[in-house]
């Protein structure tokens, strides 16, 4: 392969292009966004990710890396573009409503190869797509080039499997699923990702590529929401059920996940909505545990109102904005929609998130220092177990919070020192604090 364009310089497409420029590969990032384009001609980057700012500057190092808003001719091109929800859209099947996805940025990046596509080629799409994308959507539009796929040129699915914040790493070591639309498209993908890849790299068809992807977010989704339901059930029964889930945990072959104040990210909240868009009647439980994620915070927000009495009026420091722990990234995240709750009950609240102190929502007022959040607050609530937080100890606090109350909604705290500091501590799911404190 000895050139190739990847369209869609977001948080998958932009690592990728760079990993492929710097193991040797002439590669054209392209992104219909300009302002992206220009704060990367000036070696700028517009993705938080550690390791990221040096892999670029490598890259355009090497003089195989540049960046545009065309596509240009290449023997390969990776589709790499966002495919969010359709925003004021819903299904609708019997009682249930569902999310419907947006394709539209997967159909016209595939509608801007065709002018440049010729025999030999290989296009693959990496974007997180409902099942039967490649093959319905896809491979239609790539044929009105006049060049049939399978025959004149390649076309596979291979889906990002990387964690956030560990994106480079896990580019290079993860197994690689690469499903192709026939044998010879799935074996071209391997030889273009065998330059960096290093993991195993597992060949299927492309339905079968687009379906594990989906079927992993969405265990995950359903795990953490039998998480999020024992929390629940724990707390009306008086149970803590951190120590409930570690004992259960014992067993063999149990693995419970971690309860928390919902699911954020782009990932696991999102990837479900994509078998329920296509098989409504079929997909009872994925919907239900989105049902359950979903209402996580509002259940986190009920917790915070039996400890405080109303909320009206009441200073609360929140502890962490982004959507999971030691990231910076703020979107879609769980700890956000508590703070918006928590407003809507008229609690004051200032935020700090440790991992991004120029964190900008609308209507939320965040802090530069724990020490501003804190001044003058009567509780502290934990949105995110960030290192630093879990680092706290109980006389940091004492001389800011008036009402010498901590609510943590994630685990990892060890509520007895904190008792023993004088402090009400709260958490979520765990039913025996309020039996102690009554
Ligand atoms: N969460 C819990 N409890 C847990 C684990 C996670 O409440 O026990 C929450 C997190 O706080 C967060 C959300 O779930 O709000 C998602 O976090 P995550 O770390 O589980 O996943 P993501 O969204 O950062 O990345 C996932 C990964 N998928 C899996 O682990 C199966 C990653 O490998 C995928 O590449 C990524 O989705 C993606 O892009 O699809």
């Amino acid at each position: 392969m000895k050139s190739l364009c990847v369209l869609g310089l977001g948080y998958i497409g932009l690592p990728t292009a760079a990993m492929f420029a710097t193991h040797g590969i002439m590669v054209q990032g392209m992104d219909v966004n300009r302002n992206i384009i220009s704060r990367l001609q000036n070696k700028d980057i517009h993705i938080e990710e550690p390791g990221l700012k040096e892999l670029i500057l490598k890259a355009f190092d090497t003089g195989l890396f540049t960046v545009s808003n065309e596509v240009a001719p290449a023997d390969a091109y990776i589709i790499a573009v966002p495919t969010p929800f359709k925003q004021n859209q819903v299904g609708e099947f019997n009682w249930k409503e569902y999310k419907l996805s947006d394709m539209g940025a997967v159909i016209s990046a595939t509608e801007s190869i065709v002018p440049q596509l010729k025999k030999g080629d290989l296009v693959i799409l990496e974007s997180t797509s409902p099942v039967r994308t490649t093959a319905d959507i896809v491979k239609p539009i790539l044929e009105k080039s006049g060049l049939a796929a399978g025959i004149d040129f390649s076309l596979a699915y291979s889906p990002e499997r990387v964690l956030p914040g560990q994106i480079i790493r896990e580019l290079e070591e993860n197994a690689r699923v690469i499903g192709g639309i026939d044998r010879l498209s799935a074996e071209k993908g391997k030889e273009l990702y065998l330059t960096f890849v290093k993991g195993e790299i597992i060949l299927t068809d492309a339905s079968t590529a687009e379906m594990v992807k989906l079927m992993e977010n969405t265990y995950r989704d359903v795990n953490i929401a039998i998480a999020n339901e024992f929390s629940r059930l724990a707390d009306r029964f008086g149970v803590d059920v951190w120590e409930a889930i570690s004992i259960a945990n014992h067993h063999p072959r149990v693995k419970i996940l971690n309860p928390g104040p919902g699911v954020g990210g782009h990932c696991i909240s999102i990837d479900p909505w994509f078998f329920v868009e296509s098989a409504p009647d079929l997909s009872n439980l994925l919907w239900m545990a989105r049902q359950v994620n979903d209402s996580q915070p509002a259940f986190v927000v009920e917790i915070i109102k039996r400890a405080l009495g109303s909320l009206q009026g009441k200073r609360i420091c929140a502890f962490g904005l982004s959507y999971k722990a030691n990231v910076d990234d703020i979107r879609e995240s769980p700890a956000v929609d508590v703070v918006r709750l928590l407003q809507q009950e008229g609690a004051l609240v200032k935020a700090f998130e440790p991992y991004k102190l120029d964190a900008q929502l609308p209507g939320i007022t965040t802090t530069s220092t724990m020490e501003e959040a804190l001044r003058g607050s009567d509780v502290v609530v934990i949105l995110v177990a960030h290192r630093q937080f879990l680092n706290i100890r109980p006389r940091d606090l004492k001389h800011f919070i008036s009402n010498q109350m901590v609510i943590s909604t994630v685990g990892g705290f060890n509520d007895d020192e904190w008792k023993a500091a004088g402090f009400k501590f709260i958490q979520l799911g765990n039913g025996k604090s309020r039996w102690f404190s009554e």
